[in-house]
């Protein structure tokens, strides 16, 4: 797997507690902190997020980088993409996704003649990634982090070509590849030209459950796991879907928690969950 270009700049450590882990031999090891993405650039001419910016870079930050001892514990790291890549997406996200406690960095990376894939990085630079569509402007949005399965280890799900082919997508992350472990047709979460992407993950009781569109977004989704992702219609796209609201039947005395940094599917507002998108 070729790797993106690394440039470490050591800028000033951020007050924080040390809460790097100790290994086997006692030795801490790096833990991602922050992720953003950086370097806007317009070197990709989809403008699907609605401009025609995107992201040449992702700054870290990393407690106790293993390449900087003499450096404290906080330093930023910069992983600057070749020319020919861009960060397609509208943030980094940070999840632990193979039960070691750190988390990992979940991203949209897209090579200019190949299209979209989904990669995950680390401290140290490219972790695994997903194959390229193989096509240019071809693009896929992610739609939750969560065990979707119940096996105890984190999915990733994405809608491949959420304008074209409008898939969803489950992957694992797997040593150094990510696996596909389900594929269902007939969903999408991204309109072209919105700086957004709509649903997301929620749990009303009964384990995790992605909220998507139909491709024609006339219908709301939503789909569990039953032996694979089940998609089941909710009803009419209604002007604004709350994901903070199970249906009564299913959670009547509780609020569903939902997995931060997703969006409401939206008829019009740009606010995923409680965060603000990146400046763009
Ligand atoms: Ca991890
Ligand atoms: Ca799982």
């Amino acid at each position: 797997m070729r790797r993106a270009a690394l440039a470490f700049a050591f800028l000033a450590a951020p007050a924080s507690a040390e809460i790097g882990l100790p290994d086997a031999q006692g030795s801490q090891t790096p833990v991602v902190l922050t992720a953003e993405l950086v370097q806007p650039t317009d070197r990709y001419d989809h403008g699907v997020l609605g401009d025609a910016l995107e992201w040449g870079g992702l700054r870290l930050t990393v407690q106790n980088c293993p390449l900087c001892s003499t450096i404290p514990p906080g330093v930023q790291v910069l992983i600057t993409l070749p020319e020919s890549r861009v960060f397609e997406d509208i943030e980094a996200r940070l999840a632990d996704l193979n039960g070691d406690n750190r988390r990992e960095v979940i991203v949209v990376e897209t090579d200019l003649a190949r299209g979209a894939s989904l990669a995950v990085y680390g401290p140290d630079g490219k972790i695994a990634a997903t194959p390229f569509i193989g096509r240019r402007h071809r693009w896929l949005a992610p739609a939750g982090i969560a065990d979707f399965d119940g096996d105890g280890r984190t999915e990733i799900a994405y809608v491949d070509r959420p304008h074209l082919r409008a898939e969803l997508v489950i992957v694992r992350l797997e040593g150094d590849r990510l696996r596909e472990v389900a594929r269902l047709a007939g969903l999408t979460n991204h309109r072209i030209g919105e700086d957004l992407i709509s649903g997301g993950v929620r749990d009303c009781g009964q384990g995790p459950e992605l909220v998507l569109a139909s491709p024609d977004w006339g219908r709301v989704k939503r789909v569990r796991w039953a032996e694979g992702p089940v998609a089941e219609d909710i009803g009419p796209m209604p002007a604004r879907v709350s994901m903070r609201r199970c249906p009564a039947a299913e959670a009547p005395l509780t609020r569903p928690k939902v997995m931060p940094g997703w969006c409401r599917l939206p008829q019009s507002g740009h606010v995923c969950g409680n965060r603000t998108l990146p400046a763009r």
